[in-house]
C-alpha cells in the first residue's frame, strides 16, 4: 500500500489507476488512501464541468483538455458515470470520445461508476480527485451530469464550476430550477452552430442579470460575484468581483474554447488573489466532513440497531405512541451506547 502511494505521490499513472480502482471497491481503502495522500493534496486546480445530459460537455472536456495541454498543463479528467437512465450507454460514448487523448501521458482519464449512495458516489469522486492531485496534476476536471442533488454535491467541491447549456434543450428553466445556473462560475453554450445559439445565450444573459439584480436588492449593495457560494457579503469592497460570464464553442472544432479555458484559468487567479480560494476550501472541507459524519452515523446506526428496532420505532412514531424526538433520542443512545 505505502509503495502504491508513493508510485502515485511520483506521479505513475498506472499506480494512480490502481488507488483510483481501490478507492471505488472498498471504503475503508478509501479512507486509508486519503489520509495518507491528504497533505500532499491542495495544489490542483478543480473545476467542474456539468449541464444537462446531451449538451456536449464530454466533447467540450475533451477540447478543453486538449488546450490545457498546449499550455503545459497536465491534466487529470474524472467522468462521473450518470445514474440517469436517460443517458444510459454514455460510458462508452465518453470512452471513445476520448481515446485519441489517451496517447497522451500529461492527460489521465477516469470514468466513475454511479453505484450506491449519492454520498458514495460523491466521496469516491472527491477521493479519485485528491489521488490525481497528489499526483501532481494541474487541473482536475469532473464532468457530472446536471439531473440532481449528486451532481450539485460533485459541483461543489469544485473550485470552478462551468454550466454548459446548448440550444434548443428547452431546459433554461429548468437549469434554473435545480439550481445549476446559480452554481455556475462560467457558463457556455456550446452547440453555437445550432439554429437558436443566440437566443440562448441572451436568454442565460438575461437570467444572469435577474439574479445579480435580485441578490443586489437583497443585500442592499452591490451585485455579489459569486452565484455559487452567497459569501459575498463576507468579502471586503476592495476586492474586485467575478463576473459570470457567457461564452459560445462548437466543442468538435474546438471552437470558442480557449477563450473558455483562458476563463477557467483565469477565475483561478481570481479565487487565489482574493480569499475566495480560502472560502471554497472551506465550503469543500465542510462538506466532506459533513458527509464522512452522515456515513460514520448510518453504519453505526446499520451496527448497532437492527432493522426490526428501528421499524418498531417508525410505528409507534406513526401510530402517535411516541413523538419523532423521542424516537431519535432513544435511537442516539443505541447508536451510542456509551454515552
Ligand atoms: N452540432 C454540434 N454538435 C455537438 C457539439 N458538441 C457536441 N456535439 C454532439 O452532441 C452529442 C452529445 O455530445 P456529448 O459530448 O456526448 O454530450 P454530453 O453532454 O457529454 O452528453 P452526456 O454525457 O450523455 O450528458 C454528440 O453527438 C456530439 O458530437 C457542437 O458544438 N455542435
Ligand atoms: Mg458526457
Amino acid at each position: 500500500m505505502d509503495d502504491l502511494l508513493e508510485r502515485v505521490r511520483q506521479g505513475d499513472r498506472r499506480a494512480v489507476a490502481r488507488a483510483i480502482t481501490q478507492i471505488e471497491r472498498s471504503k475503508d481503502r478509501a479512507r486509508e488512501i486519503v489520509i495518507k495522500l491528504y497533505p500532499e493534496t491542495g495544489m490542483a486546480h478543480i473545476v467542474g464541468i456539468t449541464g444537462a445530459p446531451g449538451t456536449g460537455k464530454s466533447t467540450l472536456v475533451n477540447e478543453i483538455a486538449r488546450e490545457l495541454r498546449r499550455r503545459d498543463l497536465l491534466v487529470g479528467i474524472i467522468a462521473v458515470d450518470p445514474s440517469s437512465p436517460f443517458t444510459g450507454g454514455a460510458l462508452l460514448g465518453d470512452r471513445i470520445r476520448m481515446q485519441d487523448l489517451a496517447g497522451d501521458s500529461g492527460i489521465f482519464i477516469r470514468s466513475m461508476a454511479s453505484r450506491g449512495s449519492l454520498g458514495g458516489l460523491a466521496g469516491a469522486t472527491s477521493s479519485a480527485a485528491k489521488v490525481l492531485d497528489a499526483a501532481g496534476f494541474d487541473v482536475i476536471l469532473i464532468e457530472t451530469v446536471g439531473a440532481g442533488q449528486a451532481e450539485v454535491t460533485i459541483a461543489n467541491t469544485a473550485h470552478t464550476t462551468v454550466v454548459v447549456d446548448a440550444p434548443g434543450m428547452g431546459d433554461e428553466i429548468q437549469s434554473i430550477k435545480a439550481g445549476i445556473l446559480e452554481i455556475a462560475d462560467i457558463l457556455v453554450v456550446n452547440k453555437a452552430d445550432r439554429q437558436g445559439a443566440a437566443n440562448t445565450v441572451k436568454a442565460l444573459r438575461m437570467m444572469l442579470h435577474m439574479g445579480q439584480q435580485k441578490r443586489q436588492s437583497r443585500s442592499g449593495v452591490r451585485p455579489a460575484t459569486n452565484l455559487a457560494t452567497g459569501t459575498a457579503n463576507n468579502r471586503s469592497d476592495d476586492q474586485a468581483d467575478w463576473a459570470v460570464r457567457v461564452f459560445e464553442t462548437v466543442a468538435p472544432d474546438a471552437r470558442g474554447v480557449a477563450e473558455v479555458v483562458n476563463a477557467i484559468l483565469a477565475h483561478r487567479q481570481y479565487l487565489k488573489q482574493s480569499d475566495q480560494w480560502l472560502e471554497r476550501e472551506k465550503d469543500r472541507s465542510r462538506e466532506e466532513i459533513q458527509q464522512i459524519l452522515q456515513a460514520h452515523l448510518d453504519l453505526q446506526l446499520e451496527r448497532n440497531v437492527s432493522n426490526t428496532e428501528r421499524e418498531h420505532l417508525v410505528t409507534a412514531v406513526a401510530d402517535r405512541e411516541i413523538d419523532p424526538y423521542t424516537a431519535a433520542a432513544r435511537l442516539f443512545t443505541q447508536i451510542f451506547p456509551d454515552r
